[in-house]
Order: structure tokens, then C-alpha cells, then sequence
């Protein structure tokens, strides 16, 4: 079932951040009932709990992301601190530079193992996804780590209106490939454009978000707008930016980073504190804004979302799988 509901972040209608706080109050109110009704859909759907939150999974990840709260990440580094290679490989680069980036209009191309393929305008997309916020820790394989408060959609709820056939087993998402906006796509320091991907389980678990925004705000241009990937268990790398093309598929998608060294990224890239990277551990994070002199931060398996994902795992070595 579609719901039709006008997405409350349009144009004209952007929250300025000083009033972040009480819309913020707002956005997680209307998700909590959200999340509450559509779960008790699904047990009633007869859907089997692994496959869904069970009520207590959702108490705790409200638990959770109340307990982030005090953990936030100062705007002025979520929007600062960037990895987007589109826009030179320095930290500070995205920010000074992905002005280029042309945003609106914005049109998401629908592919392979899917009975809704097409090009969609990303706002007839939006106008059928109710946004909510979501406070994710999110963990970069370079072992430092930020709190993000994202404004966005249940991965799930799009997959779910696009109705994959029963041969899609994976997602492939592609970032805009267009080297006048974006001009670190004239080096090679990636293979371009960039592509991620999940397993269709992994996709439907109600963690995976695409996100439309942050901090109550439309997407910053150098966090990836207008639309990309979060899922916070997984290194920040599979959080895929500016994304143009949607494609369902049978065969595992080949993506950017483990193309480009599949000895140290793969395609799973689930947090691991026990899986070393061949070059440093995981085993800790450098928590970014925080002062030059606090400790870091222990890293957590799937990066403190194990109650909500490891039934994704079940059986599967995650140091083969890595
Ligand atoms: N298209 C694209 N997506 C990307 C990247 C990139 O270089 N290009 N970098 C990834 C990496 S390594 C990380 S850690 C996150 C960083 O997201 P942030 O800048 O919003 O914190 O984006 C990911 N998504
Ligand atoms: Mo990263």
C-alpha cells in the first residue's frame, strides 16, 4: 500500500536549524506511532519476526537513539569532515567545492529485476515516503566516527512500492557520474561513478534509510544530496551519496571500493571490532569533534546495532565475509 502523505521537508519549507529542537520533537513523534502502527501491520500480516522489528526490537532502537542524543556531532563537522571522492579525496574538499553539484531536478532510474522499472523524478518519490528523523552512529573504515541526526525514508517502504520480482536478490545503487559537477571524477582515484550495493535482506531491514536530510534541514550538498544511502552497521563507505540509479539484480553487484582493493574492503563491510583492516584495527574510533585529548571510542559489533542485524548473519563467518 502506497502511502500518499506530502513529505513535510519540501523546497519552500526548509526548517532553519534554530528551530531544529522542536522540529526534530515533532518529526520523531509522528515516527515513533509510524513505526509502532506498521509493525503491528506486519505481525498481523502473519510476517515472520526475523523479518521485521518485533515491539522490543523497537523499544530498544528508540532506547538507543535516545541514549545518541548527547552523543550528536556538532553541525558544523558532519557538514565539514566529508568523504566524497566525487569532490576530491581531503576531508574539506566536498564542502568548498560540491557547489557545482546541481541537485533539482533530480530524476532516480529504476532497474533490472523489478515489475516498476523507469525514470522517476525524486519528487514523485518523495511524495509517496513519509519522512522521519533517525539518529545513526555512523563508522568509516578509517576508524573515525560521527552521530548524525538524518531526516529520510525506509529503504524498505521504496523497495515495497517498486515490487521486485522474485529473482532480485541484490541492490546496486550508482552516484550522478557527470565529471563538470562533479570534478574529482577527472583523476582516477575510483573507478567512476561509484556503486554500492546490499543483499535484498539487508535492504529491507528497517535500519537501512535513504536519507533526504540532516539536523532538520534538505541534504547539504557535500553529505551527499539529495538522496543517498545510510546503514549505519556497515562502513561508512556503503552509505552511497547523490544517487541516480536503482537496480535490482540476481548476481552480487561488483562496487567501488572492493573493486578497487578487494583484499581490504568487502562487500559486506559490516563493523567488525575483530576484523582488522590488512592496514590498522577496528578495535577503536577517533569520535570526530570531540576533543583532541578524550579517549577513543571501543568499537562495536555492527557498530551497536547487533540486536536489531545479526540475524542477517546467522551461519555466515564474518571474517570470510568481511
Ligand atoms: N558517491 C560517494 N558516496 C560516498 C563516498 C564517496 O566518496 N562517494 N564516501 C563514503 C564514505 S567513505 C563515507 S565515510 C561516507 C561519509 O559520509 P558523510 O560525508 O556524510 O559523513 O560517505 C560514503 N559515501
Ligand atoms: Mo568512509
Amino acid at each position: 500500500m502506497l502511502i500518499k502523505k506530502k513529505s513535510p521537508l519540501s523546497d519552500n519549507d526548509v526548517t532553519p536549524r534554530q528551530h531544529y529542537d522542536n522540529s526534530r520533537a515533532l518529526i520523531s513523534a509522528s515516527r515513533r506511532s509510524f513505526l509502532t502502527r506498521s509493525s503491528t501491520a506486519m505481525l498481523a500480516a502473519g510476517l515472520a519476526p526475523s523479518t521485521l522489528w518485533a515491539g522490543d526490537k523497537i523499544a530498544d532502537y528508540l532506547a538507543s537513539e535516545s541514549a545518541l542524543k548527547s552523543e550528536l556531532t556538532p553541525y558544523e563537522y558532519v557538514t565539514t569532515y566529508n568523504n566524497f571522492y566525487e569532490f576530491g579525496t581531503a576531508k574539506g574538499d566536498p564542502v568548498v567545492r560540491a557547489h557545482t553539484l546541481k541537485t533539482k531536478p533530480w530524476s532516480v532510474s529504476i532497474e533490472g529485476e523489478v515489475e516498476k522499472p523507469g525514470v522517476y523524478d525524486l519528487e514523485d518519490i518523495l511524495k509517496r515516503q513519509q519522512l522521519e528523523e533517525r539518529i545513526y552512529r555512523l563508522r568509516c573504515v578509517e576508524a573515525w566516527s560521527m552521530v548524525v541526526p538524518w531526516i529520510g525514508f525506509p529503504l524498505a517502504s521504496l523497495i515495497k512500492q517498486l515490487k521486485p520480482t522474485s529473482k532480485a536478490k541484490y541492490i546496486e545503487f550508482t552516484t550522478l557520474y557527470d565529471p563538470e559537477q562533479m570534478p574529482g571524477q577527472r583523476s582516477g582515484s575510483l573507478k567512476w561513478p561509484y556503486v554500492e550495493g546490499l543483499r535484498m535482506d539487508e535492504a529491507m531491514n528497517p535500519l537501512s534509510l535513504m536519507a533526504t536530510g540532516l539536523y532538520g534541514e534538505m541534504m547539504p550538498k557535500q553529505n551527499g544530496a539529495p538522496l543517498r544511502l545510510v546503514v549505519p552497521w556497515k562502513y561508512g563507505f556503503k552509505s552511497i551519496k547523490s544517487i541516480v540509479k536503482i537496480r535490482f539484480s540476481e548476481t552480487m553487484p561488483a562496487t567501488s571500493w572492493n573493486q578497487a582493493a578487494s583484499g581490504e574492503y568487502g562487500f559486506y563491510a559490516n563493523v567488525n571490532p575483530q576484523v582488522p583492516h590488512p592496514r590498522w584495527s577496528q578495535r577503536r574510533e577517533r569520535v570526530i569533534g570531540a576533543s583532541l585529548f578524550s579517549p577513543k571510542r571501543n568499537t562495536e559489533l555492527f557498530n551497536g546495532y547487533a540486536d536489531e542485524v545479526a540475524y542477517l548473519y546467522k551461519g555466515m563467518n564474518l571474517k570470510t565475509f568481511f
